[in-house]
């Protein structure tokens, strides 16, 4: 079973941390009415979509992928950058506990999920203003026993490395080749975002069917060309909190014979409705 771990958006999110984006307003009612369609998307793809609880006081909770990295042997508790983030890991940690052994990042190391790009038994890691040095570090040491290797990309132009590419296909990654160069990642073909659409690169891959944000049709039409199936959704206001596809879930195999009681159903609830 497949399990999208997703957290409520927060009735702060109009005070999120921001890098590259102006602030402008967020309404919150449309923001949780897209990131229900996002659930609904990974649903309706099979998932098994359950919620850490709410953080409504953490304007940032919804973007849950920054705060771990989920691996199928261990789960890596991340310290993310920017410290009005740092509170979100102790209830997803909690939840965590439940399917993996976890191994928590310890000051001063930062890193945010959305840095980490994990194609089988390689680990890219964005050098960010979120991601330092030490935080890479120990994640190199907590992974490496279980045959991870942990390779530091630098890149520019963006908040997260898989703001600028992430893996559309078993071989196949979407990116902007102005913010990161194709060739740090060996042996994966390149689709190129669209010149018109430099936010494009963030797609979620769940199966063989990429989540993908309505936003970029020309970069939509890429990807169909490739053959690649795609299922939009709209995540407009979320985008405006610097959220993509990526970050608003944690994906993950649950471990057999674990029952996730402790969560909310979001998927029988959803049926319940209809
Ligand atoms: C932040 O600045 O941390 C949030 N406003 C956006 C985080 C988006 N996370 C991601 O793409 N992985």
């Amino acid at each position: 079973m497949f399990i999208a771990l997703t957290r409520a958006v927060s009735p702060t999110l109009a005070q999120c941390a921001l890098t590259h984006l102006e602030r402008e307003p967020i309404d919150i009612a449309v923001a949780q009415a897209q990131h229900a369609q996002y659930e609904r998307c990974l649903a309706e793809l099979g998932c098994t979509v359950l919620r850490a609880p709410a953080a409504p006081d953490l304007p940032d909770a919804v973007f849950i992928e920054d705060t771990a990295i989920v691996l199928d042997e261990v789960a890596i508790i991340t310290r993310p950058g920017a410290a009005s983030r740092q509170p979100e890991t102790a209830a997803v940690a909690q939840t965590l506990a439940v399917y993996r052994p976890l191994h928590t990042l310890e000051p001063p190391g930062t890193l945010d999920g959305g840095d980490v790009l994990h194609l089988g038994r390689v680990l890219y890691v964005g050098v960010s203003s979120r991601s330092n040095a030490a935080g890479i570090a120990q994640l190199r040491a907590a992974v490496t026993p279980y045959g991870y290797n942990v390779i530091p990309v630098s890149f520019t132009g963006c908040l997260h490395l898989k703001s600028a590419v992430t893996r559309v296909g078993p071989e196949t990654l979407l990116g902007n080749r102005a913010w990161v160069a194709p060739d740090v990642f060996t042996g994966m073909a390149w689709v190129d975002v669209a010149p018109a659409e430099p936010h494009a690169g963030n797609a979620l891959l769940l199966g063989e069917t990429v989540v993908y944000p309505q936003a970029y049709p020309q970069t939509r039409a890429r990807l169909e060309a490739q053959g690649i199936p795609v299922k939009t959704v709209d995540v407009g206001e979320l985008a405006k909190a610097e959220g993509g596809v990526t970050c608003c879930s944690l994906l993950f195999i649950t471990t057999p014979g674990v029952a996730p009681s402790p969560f909310k159903r979001v998927r029988e609830e959803m049926e319940e409705k209809r």
